[in-house]
């Protein structure tokens, strides 16, 4: 069975979780097409007709004829197939699990309400055109319930390093891999002075070689040991 892997790419915050995924993880070996997400490339009937229907990045081709998408899918296979590295995932099934449980957590109470947050602006009208209908009104609950789980956050990491302790893991890369270019282009306001912990724990983050390194798109190919 033909295995061979070709991410579709972009600079875009999921596009930057799975390349510092990969980064991250090592033991891959993957072809890479960049696609033009500021032309909408992606929103093109090529793209949604033999890549991914619903016109999103990264996707994920797996041989001929299967193309994997959604970045926590994604980010799972490509731990399972790795030949060298460790698992961010986790060694046991406690282990694994804890991680489901912090990138589920992150993803469903931050870091998909901050993307939802920043799609319902009306100044995004002219990037997505069409492909996306804003909802101003829903932004101002949808920051203040970000607020509140960030303030959960806070005390969360009272005392650790990672989500998962002294654990590095994909729930850190899911988490900080979404909101870092949002924190850093639109929401400043997520590291607000006084949730201290909050923001070592994204220093921290930020500071990781391979978070630097996962900014740039990759090149035709990504060979790792
Ligand atoms: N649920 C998808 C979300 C993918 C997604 O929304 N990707 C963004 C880039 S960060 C995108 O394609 N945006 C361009 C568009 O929607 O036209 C996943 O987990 O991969």
């Amino acid at each position: 069975m033909d295995t061979t892997l070709t991410l579709y790419d972009a600079p875009a915050p999921n596009p930057y979780v799975v390349r510092l995924f990969i980064l991250e993880r090592g033991g891959l070996d993957i072809d890479v097409n960049s696609i033009d997400i500021m032309k909408l490339e992606n929103r093109r009937l090529e793209y949604r007709t033999k890549v991914n229907p619903r016109g999103e990045l990264p996707a994920l081709r797996i041989g001929n004829d299967f193309t994997l998408t959604e970045i926590t899918a994604i980010c799972e296979y490509l731990d399972e197939v790795a030949t060298g590295g460790k698992s961010l995932f986790g060694e046991t099934a406690l282990e694994r699990a804890e991680t489901r449980m912090w990138l589920r957590r992150m993803d469903l109470e931050i870091a998909q309400p901050l993307i939802a947050w920043f799609r319902n602006d009306p100044a995004t009208i002219d990037f997505y055109k069409g492909n996306r209908i804003p909802c101003p009104k829903a932004r101002v609950t949808q920051k203040v319930m970000i607020n509140q789980f960030l303030n959960l956050l806070d005390d969360e990491l009272e005392g650790k390093t990672y989500l998962c302790g002294d654990r590095f893991s994909a729930a850190d890369i899911h988490f900080y891999g979404l909101m870092k270019q949002m924190v850093e282009q639109v929401a400043p306001w997520v590291l607000s002075p006084g949730r201290l912990n909050v923001e070592a724990y994204w220093k921290r983050m930020g500071e990781r070689e391979k978070s630097k390194a996962a900014v740039a798109p990759f090149d035709s190919r990504v060979t790792l040991a």
